[in-house]
């Protein structure tokens, strides 16, 4: 809790990607990078330059007005138009190394932050091996195994107008000059999908469509849509609990995940063992829909259990509209409509922990974007992943032990979650991890056979590095982080 009452939220303080639908992409750049030992003064100096490059919330709302407003004029038959309004944004982001490099060592209270996502991937369930000396090392990409102090979050309607941005920026830092403040550590580069593929992940489902609504910020809510306490989201405001130092007031953690996802085996499985007694192609449809929890076109598969509702699917007004208990609402007990451990039930179980405390406080904002390219024609054929594709995972949240991290260990890799079902749930088919294979099943996937266990030949989304990062507020960037020059 913040020692004294805070002040009202301002827009203007806050970088963008976390609320109201996060920084408009249709392309990002994630620059991880590292402080030069040598040049930490510099740095933050320097840092003084980029704080007015930040793109605030209140210029994400004036992005998104200027977006629906080209939307409407294209159209319009008299003004017909298919250019992208050329915007971008720039957010910048902490690790807890990051934070002593710098010299900003009050505590802020987070564990996993403290200790790094990496010393926790073990926990995690994130593939990988141990030691004779007993240490885990993760099998991720060996730049996310280096120490990496933060990520720059560049975002734009273009790779043109990306690369402009991050070229001023790089420019601040002297980035890949002989006297660079920040060394490029990896950079990732995430962009929406193609044509009808828009807005969609590489399995091919519609994303970002359950997002919580936060308290005095999202001023129209839809039906089925939770709000959250800003506290849930952002350090220092109602509903954080923890004692945090004062410059930690309306920043956000970022846990961010670079997933592989192996989507020719996944369409491969989907075809192998479609649901039976329907149409091949009708069962493995269904089949990716009940390991999911909504359809393709984005339609839960608890209000529209047998047959997929695009334009349900596309409604903001009703696809986030129901709780698993439809049908009865004091019973959560079959799986007829959704299985227990479906994706999306397994991630928010809304009703099914209305005895439990609820969800609120495991509530996160996903603001991801996809990464690589199309499944290519040899792909689809032979069923096997050449080229890497994925999601660049990113959730915010004030707390990671409640948030991400919460629903990566408690929830999706937990058979037992949801709690006191008939059946054992079994594993998230989409994000369960675990070093034994035995544990990869889920139980409900034939609505017709629902206590038979189905077991998942492999993880079909392979974590391959991340981290957890503080997104400070931009007063305390500027304040707190950056010195004058
Ligand atoms: Fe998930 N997917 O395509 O199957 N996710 N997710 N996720 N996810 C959601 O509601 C997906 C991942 C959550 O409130 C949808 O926006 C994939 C991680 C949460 O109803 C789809 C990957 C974590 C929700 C996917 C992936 C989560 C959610 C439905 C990795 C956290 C909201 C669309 C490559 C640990 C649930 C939507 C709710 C929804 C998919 C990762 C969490 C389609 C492919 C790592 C909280």
């Amino acid at each position: 809790m913040a020692t004294s009452a805070p002040k009202p939220l301002d827009f203007n303080n806050v970088q963008g990607d976390i609320l109201l639908g996060g920084l408009p992409k249709k392309t990002q750049t994630f620059l991880f990078f590292q402080i030069d030992a040598n040049r930490i003064q510099e740095f933050r100096k320097q840092l003084t330059k980029l704080v007015p490059l930040i793109t605030s919330t209140a210029q994400v709302i004036k992005d998104r007005t200027k977006i629906g407003q080209n939307k409407q004029a294209a159209e319009d038959p008299k003004t017909r138009s298919n250019l992208l309004v050329k915007l971008s944004g720039v957010n910048i982001a902490f690790s807890h190394t990051g934070l002593v490099q710098i010299g900003v060592k009050d505590k802020i209270n987070d564990n996993p932050f403290d200790a790094g996502m990496q010393a926790g991937a073990k926990d995690l369930g994130d593939p990988g091996s141990t030691s004779s000396s007993g240490t885990f090392s993760p099998s991720w990409d060996p730049e996310f195994k280096k120490e990496i102090h933060g990520v720059l979050l560049i975002t734009g309607d273009s790779h043109a107008t990306v690369h402009e941005k991050l070229a001023e920026v790089g420019k601040i830092f002297c980035l890949g000059a002989h006297n660079a403040t920040i060394h490029e550590i990896k950079r990732a580069v995430g962009d929406v999908r193609p044509g009808a593929e828009k807005g969609h992940e590489h399995f091919g489902f519609l994303d970002g469509i359950s997002v919580p609504a936060v308290k005095d910020v999202d001023k129209k809510t839809n039906r089925g849509q939770e709000t959250v306490r800003q506290g849930i989201i952002l350090l220092g405001r109602e509903g954080d609990t923890v004692q945090r130092p004062s410059w930690a007031l309306d920043g956000s953690f970022l846990s961010f995940r670079y997933l592989s996802q192996l989507v020719p085996e996944f369409n491969g499985f989907l075809k192998a063992k479609a649901i039976p007694g329907l149409p091949p192609h009708q069962g493995a449809e269904l089949l990716g829909a009940r390991l999911v929890g909504r359809w393709k076109s984005g339609a839960p598969i608890d209000v529209t259990p047998t047959a997929d509702d695009p334009a349900l699917g596309l409604d903001p007004t009703r696809n986030n509209d129901f709780s698993f208990n439809s049908v009865f609402p004091d019973d959560q007990s079959t799986q007829d409509r959704c299985p227990f451990a479906a994706h999306v039930r397994k991630t928010n179980p809304r009703a099914d922990l209305n005895k439990f405390g609820g969800t609120e406080i495991h509530r996160i904002i996903r603001s991801g974007i996809a990464f690589g390219p199309e499944v290519s024609a040899e792909e689809a054929k032979t069923g096997k992943t050449q080229h890497h594709r994925g999601l660049l995972f990113v959730a915010y949240q004030s707390n990671i032990a409640q948030g991400f991290q919460f629903i990566q260990e408690q929830w999706a890799n937990a058979p037992t979650f949801p709690p006191q079902k008939p059946v054992q749930p079994g594993f998230d088919p989409i994000i369960g991890q675990s070093n034994d294979p035995n544990l990869f099943e889920l139980s409900g996937v034939d609505p017709n056979n629902q206590a038979t266990q189905t077991k998942l030949p492999t993880q079909w989304v392979v974590p391959k590095g991340g981290e957890y990062f503080f997104t400070p507020s931009i007063t305390s960037l500027k304040d707190t982080f950056a010195v004058s020059a």
